[in-house]
């Protein structure tokens, strides 16, 4: 089956613009802050209504469609092939502090709706808080605010600026922060933003030359791992070939596969 990838990406910006708007213009004064795996995976009333709305928003244009949502899970079959991913508040926590590292991040994609069988058609991420919307369609290119991405990356580890992040389980996280230590005198610098959907974008434009992580939910990463391939840079998982909940890593090449070799070495 074939897809119109280009009319998959307009509608998925004309999500995450929608939702955008919606998470910051109806900021309530007090948001109501709930958790979910541990005491500190933060989940607000914001999350949930602006999945409800995104949903909405795409049975309206595309009603057969499948769904695969960060807080409602996986809903609706997908009659045509494909499913939209869906992360309401990617950065939950920078959310909740009103940290300006947050985004709405959307993906079409067809086959099984995960990652490991999965084909990413389309996607886009917003940051409300900086306007920034990334988006690309498979085969179409990425781009930011409507520019085409085509950043040059750096050649070498050591002049790498390389984000990652942390789960919120804290025996993970201690298994996770013994990894950075190791990987810190490696490169130029770390960063933790908090967002992976915002990290695999800005591997994408050129203001980080990697990122790398483990844990995450295939919503974090599904529109901005497309992003970043469309712009050049190299996708894949840790220990498999594709991104997945064991690992992401995503830079330019070569900056890639020596990451991938210090990672593999580190984790053992
Ligand atoms: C977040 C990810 C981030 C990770 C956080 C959290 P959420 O997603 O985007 O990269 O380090 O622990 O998982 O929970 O805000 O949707």
């Amino acid at each position: 089956m074939t897809h119109d990838v280009s009319a998959l990406r307009d509608i998925a910006v004309k999500a995450v613009t929608m939702a955008g708007e919606f998470i910051t213009l109806e900021r309530p004064t007090q948001l109501v802050v709930g958790h979910k795996s541990t005491s500190t995976d933060a989940v607000t009333q914001m999350d949930t209504q602006a999945e409800a709305l995104i949903v909405d928003y795409l049975r309206s244009v595309r009603p057969q469609d499948g769904f695969l949502g960060e807080e409602s899970g996986e809903s609706a079959t997908a009659h045509t092939g494909v499913t939209w991913v869906i992360d309401p508040i990617d950065g939950t926590v920078n959310y909740v502090y009103n940290l300006p590292q947050y985004a709405v991040s959307v993906a079409a994609v067809s086959g099984p709706p995960n990652p490991a069988e999965w084909t990413v058609l389309a996607g886009a991420v917003v940051n409300p808080s900086s306007a920034e919307t990334w988006s690309a369609s498979r085969g179409g290119g990425a781009s930011l605010n409507g520019t085409a991405l085509d950043a040059p990356q750096p050649t070498s580890l050591d002049q790498a600026l390389i984000a990652t992040g942390f789960g919120y389980c804290p025996q993970q996280r201690d298994r996770q922060a013994a990894v950075v230590r190791e990987l810190l005198p490696q490169v130029r610098d770390i960063r933790r933003l908090g967002a992976a959907s915002l990290d695999l974008c800005l591997v994408a434009d050129g203001r980080l030359d990697g990122y790398y992580e483990q844990g995450l939910g295939p919503w974090d990463f599904a529109a901005g791992a497309l992003i970043a391939a469309e712009a050049g840079r190299v996708v894949s998982g840790i220990t498999e070939p594709t991104p997945s909940s064991t690992g992401v890593v995503v830079a330019g090449d070569p900056v890639h596969g020596q990451l991938l070799k210090a990672l593999r070495t580190l984790m053992g």
